[in-house]
């Protein structure tokens, strides 16, 4: 029997990942968090028949630790117990915000996983593998270009910073402990399941609303910043592929960068979303002042907002994931732009219920 227990399954990788793992015949166990609401977790409603699920927080230990060792003594006979560690205060812009809370959750989350992990009997452990989803977002101010595994890193935002925390403290754990545990290094990764508040969603939908009248023109921040994108259905193979490395005592499991080695402006993005729909952006004005018109209307369909800057700006990412595809043999199906584009705006964001 193979287990997997999923953090943050609700989000958009938590559900991708959890159908790869039921395709796979794992039997899957996730935390939810107590909302006001019942009906929140609508990324994975089309399977939640086939899940395990308890309320649950990264900031809750003992609910953490109760719920690991539930897992284990219920299910004695088990193989395999795979954990993944996707939940997070995921948005960069709002870690300025909630620094304290994001690195309760990104940084400290991960030390109260391990622990647990850590403090169970050897014989459990060691059929025990654990996943951190690590980012790009801790090269930050780049060092170096490509951003690789050896790239040193350079955070420059709160969220960044926890991750930094959780990348070493799992490393550690690795090394100090002997526990298969790793991090993935994944760059920017979308899907038609994306919150509104990450760029690229918020320009798919922005141009939905234009083209059925209830909104006029997107507002942006910086649209020169360049971000190396994927789909998320292909990041979350990649994950399921670092806890299926060979662990040895001479060979212990390795980080990975997950990445598709390009990189595209924002405004790039724009453009290519709206000639998506047909519609030619053309560009005037500097700064704050600029604005992209509908080359044939004339018509303003984006400004510039500086409520969306940050404090401090990742400027470029560009990854390298040559280790992946070679010891992994990691591929990805959505090698350019359009076609994540194109997917982001034909499936809908909540999948169909059986
Ligand atoms: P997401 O859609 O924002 O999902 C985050 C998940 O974490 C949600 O299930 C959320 O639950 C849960 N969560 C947040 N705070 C929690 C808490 N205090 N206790 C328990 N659960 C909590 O993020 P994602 O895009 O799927 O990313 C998954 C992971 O990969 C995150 O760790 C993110 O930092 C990392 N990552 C993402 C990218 C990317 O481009 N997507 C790139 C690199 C790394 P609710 O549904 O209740 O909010
Ligand atoms: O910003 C710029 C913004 O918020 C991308 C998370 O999944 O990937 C994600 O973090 C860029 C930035 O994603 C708006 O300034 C302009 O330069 O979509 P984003 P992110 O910050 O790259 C990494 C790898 C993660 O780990 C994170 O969890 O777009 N930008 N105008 C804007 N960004 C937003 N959100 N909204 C704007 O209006």
């Amino acid at each position: 029997m193979k287990l997997a227990f999923i953090t943050g399954i609700t989000g958009q990788d938590g559900s991708y990942l959890s159908e790869l793992l039921l395709n796979k015949d794992y039997k899957v166990f996730g935390i939810v968090r107590r909302t006001s609401l019942l009906y929140s977790h609508t990324r994975i409603e089309h399977i939640r028949h086939k899940l395990t699920l308890r309320y649950g927080d990264m900031t809750d230990t003992t609910g953490l630790s109760n719920f690991i060792h539930n897992i284990i003594q219920t299910h004695p006979e088990f193989e395999v117990f795979e954990i993944y560690n996707l939940a997070a205060q995921s948005h960069v812009a709002i870690s300025f915000e909630i620094p304290e809370y994001t690195n309760d959750v990104d940084g400290a989350g991960v030390l109260r996983i391990l622990e647990v992990i850590r403090t169970l009997p050897t014989s459990i452990k060691n059929k025990i593998r654990f996943y951190q989803a690590g980012t790009s977002e801790m090269f930050g101010a780049v060092k170096e270009t490509p951003q690789n595994e050896r790239t040193p890193f350079n955070p420059v935002s709160p969220y960044a910073v926890a991750k930094v925390y959780a990348h070493y403290i799992t490393r550690m754990y690795r090394e100090g402990y002997g526990l298969y545990a790793v991090n993935g290094i994944l760059f920017n990764h979308e899907s038609s399941r994306r919150v509104e508040n990450f760029v690229t969603m918020k320009i798919v939908s922005g141009i939905k609303n234009i083209l059925n009248g209830t909104q006029e023109y997107i507002e942006l921040g910086n649209i020169d910043s360049k971000r190396d994108w994927g789909h998320a259905k292909d990041y979350v193979y990649g994950m399921w592929l670092m806890l299926q490395q060979p662990h040895q005592e001479q060979q212990p499991p390795e980080d990975f960068v997950l990445a598709s080695g390009k990189t595209q402006t924002i405004r790039t993005f724009v453009e290519k979303a709206f000639a998506f729909k047909g519609i030619r952006i053309e560009w005037s004005g500097e700064g704050v002042d600029e604005i992209g018109k509908d080359a044939v209307t004339g018509l303003t369909r984006v400004k510039i907002n500086p409520k969306y800057f940050r404090p401090c700006e990742v400027e470029f990412l560009l990854g390298d994931a040559t280790k992946a595809r070679e010891k992994l043999k990691w591929t990805f199906e959505y090698d350019t732009l359009d076609k994540l584009i194109e997917e982001m705006f034909i499936t809908p964001p909540h999948p169909p219920h059986p």
